[in-house]
């Protein structure tokens, strides 16, 4: 049991995490960089602790810092948030060492889903469905190799075990690509990743990217709570997310969900985690699960009422939850705008003092952002300076009630992408939704080009 937590991170999810805090009666202890100081989130936290410098490495990638930050504190769990140190299962361990609770899943799971080969074959002993492609890290043997291959059929793609949202990847189109691609894979993965094992998959050409959420006790009881359709990307950064996704066979998704939850079951997950799969031709295809919580889990939370980062710190306290799967009724579409503080021309970031933030609002409205009025844009860390987040009874009215927020907010003083989005929700193929992971990279190269 645990009543005072420390939040390692910062931003909207430091400021969101405080809030699920505040509403269980819990204190809160916010560690910052020096940057991050006059951050509205930190004024509002029963206590900040200012760590270090700008550098992220130095501050909210600073486990020996934030450790210490605990013990002075008196702190005794560590929520994550989202990136940082929240997929660390070392990080994890070394807080559970600290006599402290870890706000997250196992740290033998956190492990399992960072290898991605360990992952997905632990996901298909599971019986969920994987993209066709060996349960094992490929060979020494070019021979094997293109064995393989051939098995499986060009176009393949070769990815890094130790990778993951998008990097160390390379796709292969035919035989005479693949000796270069693995090499070059390879090395990359040996450079960026303590794990150099690379694996092989087929190479699905226009997927959409729909990702399942699930909430897991210690007391037998595994949910999943819908799905989200996350296919409006560029460059692995999600730009709009919804749920649910538009077009799916409902009967499909559900018995997806249903292996999902018991792979959870057999793994002994515990807590908030993402099962991401590619869906093309109306099949599921696992490729990552994400042992934390998201950015866009707010789309999930406007669908099924609950509070996902309030569910986690209970499941986190050992508490059972206190909903069944039978419990859970997603009603009506949501859709995640997410603003970022970039130039929407060149999509470039944009740094600076925010000097004016005026915020929408109105029925199915949410936003979540720790900007105000004075609020600085490091340009240390990613660009999100918030999200918006629109309800309705059907997609139709979600967008309708996005289009008229998306013209209320008003930021000056940085450029953000709000532009971009209102040109987004014009758009024919995104106001008929199903579209695949390039539609949007193709959509900004035409747009490029028309401008
Ligand atoms: C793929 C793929 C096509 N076929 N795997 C990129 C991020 C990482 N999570 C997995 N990724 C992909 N894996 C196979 N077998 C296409 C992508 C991909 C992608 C996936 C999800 C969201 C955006 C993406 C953008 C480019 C490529």
């Amino acid at each position: 049991m645990f009543d005072k937590v420390l939040i390692a991170n910062r931003g909207e999810i430091a400021l969101r995490i405080q809030r699920a805090c505040r509403a269980m009666g819990l204190q809160t202890i916010v560690i910052h960089s020096e940057i991050d100081r006059d951050a509205r989130y930190v004024a509002l936290a029963d206590q900040a602790l200012c760590i270090g410098p700008a550098s992220a490495s130095r501050t909210y990638l600073n486990a020996a810092a934030i450790l210490l930050a605990a013990e002075v504190s008196g702190a005794q769990a560590i929520h994550p948030g989202y990136g940082f140190l929240s997929e660390s299962a070392e990080f994890a361990d070394q807080v559970a060492q600290a006599g402290l609770t870890f706000i997250g899943p196992p740290a033998d799971c956190i492990r399992t889903m960072g290898d991605k080969v360990a992952a997905k074959r632990a996901m298909r002993e599971a019986g969920v469905p994987c993209v066709p492609g060996p349960d094992s890290a490929l060979p020494d043997d070019p021979v094997e190799v293109r064995a393989t291959a051939r098995q499986i059929g060009y176009p393949v793609i070769i990815k890094a075990a130790g990778g993951g949202g998008g990097r160390g990847m390379r796709v292969v189109r035919g035989e005479h690509e693949l000796d270069d691609a693995l090499t070059l894979t390879r090395s990359e993965a040996a450079q960026a990743f303590t794990n150099a094992a690379v694996y092989i998959e087929k190479f699905l050409e226009k997927p959409r990217h729909i990702e399942i959420q699930v909430l897991c006790d210690q007391h037998g009881n595994h949910l999943w709570l819908g799905e989200r359709d996350c296919s409006l990307q560029r460059r692995n950064q999600k730009v709009v997310e919804e749920a649910s996704a538009p077009g799916l066979d409902r009967a499909l998704v559900e018995r997806v969900g249903q292996r999902c939850v018991e792979a959870c079951r057999r793994i002994g997950y515990r807590g908030a985690g993402t099962f991401e799969f590619l869906y093309q031709d109306g099949a599921f295809f696992f490729i990552e699960m994400n042992t934390r919580v998201q950015v866009e889990h707010p789309v999930t939370e406007m669908t099924t009422g609950l509070d996902i980062v309030k569910e986690q710190i209970r499941v986190a306290r050992g508490e059972p939850l206190l909903i069944s799967q039978a419990d859970i009724a997603c009603s009506g579409h949501a859709v995640e705008f997410r603003i970022n503080a970039e130039d929407p021309a060149t999509l470039a970031p944009s740094s600076g003092t925010v000097s004016r933030w005026d915020v929408p609002g109105g029925i199915g409205i949410r936003v979540d952002s720790h900007m105000a009025a004075g609020a600085i844009v490091p340009r240390h860390y990613d660009s999100l300076i918030g999200k918006l987040i629109a309800h309705g009874k059907t997609r139709e009215e979600a967008l309708a009630r996005a289009r008229i927020a998306l013209s209320e907010l008003r930021v000056d003083g940085v450029l953000t992408n709000v532009p971009l989005h209102q040109e987004i929700l014009n758009d024919p193929t995104f106001r008929q939704g199903g579209y695949d992971i390039h539609y949007l990279e193709r959509w900004i190269t035409a747009r490029a080009t028309r401008i």
